[in-house]
């Protein structure tokens, strides 16, 4: 999920581009403000934090873009691209590396594990919303394709 400040910054298109160049597919996208609720759910793990609700007041700062990649090791890749929480010690090449200083506003959200991404989707998506497509380059990306 792109955040606020992904949004604002205009890198909604940078940041589709690395999951794109990757060979990930995407197999869902879309744009909204989320409520109060849907955020305690998805942050659950961090309830009772400090940062908690700052966090939650920030991602409902704007409009944010929730997106579900798919492919072989996504969610692993998907790590890999987006890089450390805290963006001074995530390397250049990452998302968060390239793009972001402090660990608040570190631009994009990404599951980390398939269990997570299965409870996530679940709660950013409805089953119609997930499109099931066959990309025509796959024979070029994928061994089994
Ligand atoms: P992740 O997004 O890299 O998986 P998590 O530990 O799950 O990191 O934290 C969720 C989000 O909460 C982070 O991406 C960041 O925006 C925010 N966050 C985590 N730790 C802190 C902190 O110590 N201060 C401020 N914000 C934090």
């Amino acid at each position: 999920m792109i955040k606020p400040d992904g949004v604002q910054r205009g890198l909604v298109g940078k940041i589709i581009a690395r999951f794109e160049e990757k060979g990930l597919k995407l197999e869902a996208l879309k744009f909204l403000r989320p409520s109060e609720c849907l955020l305690h759910q998805h942050y659950a793990e961090h309830q009772g934090k400090s940062f908690f609700e700052p966090l939650v007041k920030y991602i409902q700062s704007g409009p944010v873009v929730p997106m579900v990649w798919q492919g072989p090791d996504a969610v692993k890749i998907a790590r890999t691209l987006i890089g450390s929480t805290n963006p001074s010690q995530s390397p250049p090449g990452t998302i968060r590396g390239d793009m972001a200083v402090q660990t608040q506003k570190n631009l994009i959200h990404g599951s980390d594990s398939v269990t997570s991404a299965e409870r996530e989707i679940d709660l950013w998506f409805d089953n119609k919303e997930l499109i099931g497509w066959d990309r025509d380059g796959d024979k070029w990306v994928l061994e089994s394709a």
